[in-house]
């Protein structure tokens, strides 16, 4: 199993949980860009939003439903908070198995960088 996200979700490697069910694990971004940068992910190895499929529709419904629940949590629902999924290089993403990042706690802006 060499994916990073794999390996936290079995607790192979340590991360710190915010939430978790039989779908989705979510835990605190290792370099937090924000005060609150939390990443929802869901347990199904999926690499990129390009492999998202029907079948996935539920389960891509349910990590937005639990970052609200986190942004509730955390106290940053009202105020706003932004979520970010990126899609391989150019976007950003590092990290081949999808995840949702929950960013909040400070004004963002637009355009992102
Ligand atoms: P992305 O660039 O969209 O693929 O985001 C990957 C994020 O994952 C990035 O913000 C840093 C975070 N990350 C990478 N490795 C680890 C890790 O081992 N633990 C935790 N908690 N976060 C990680």
């Amino acid at each position: 199993m060499s994916c990073i996200f794999c390996r936290i979700i079995e607790k192979r490697l340590s991360s710190r949980g915010v939430y978790e069910d039989d779908r989705v694990y979510a835990f605190e971004d290792i370099n937090p860009q924000a005060p609150v940068h939390t990443l929802i992910v869901p347990k199904k190895h999926i690499p990129t939003i390009l492999d998202v499929s029907e079948e996935d529709n539920e389960l891509i419904g349910h990590m937005f439903q639990v970052a609200n629940r986190i942004a509730i949590e955390k106290g940053i629902a009202d105020r706003g908070f932004r979520l970010v999924m990126n899609c391989n290089h150019e976007s950003g993403q590092t990290v081949f198995h999808i995840h949702l990042h929950l960013l909040g706690g400070r004004p963002m802006h637009w355009p992102p960088g």
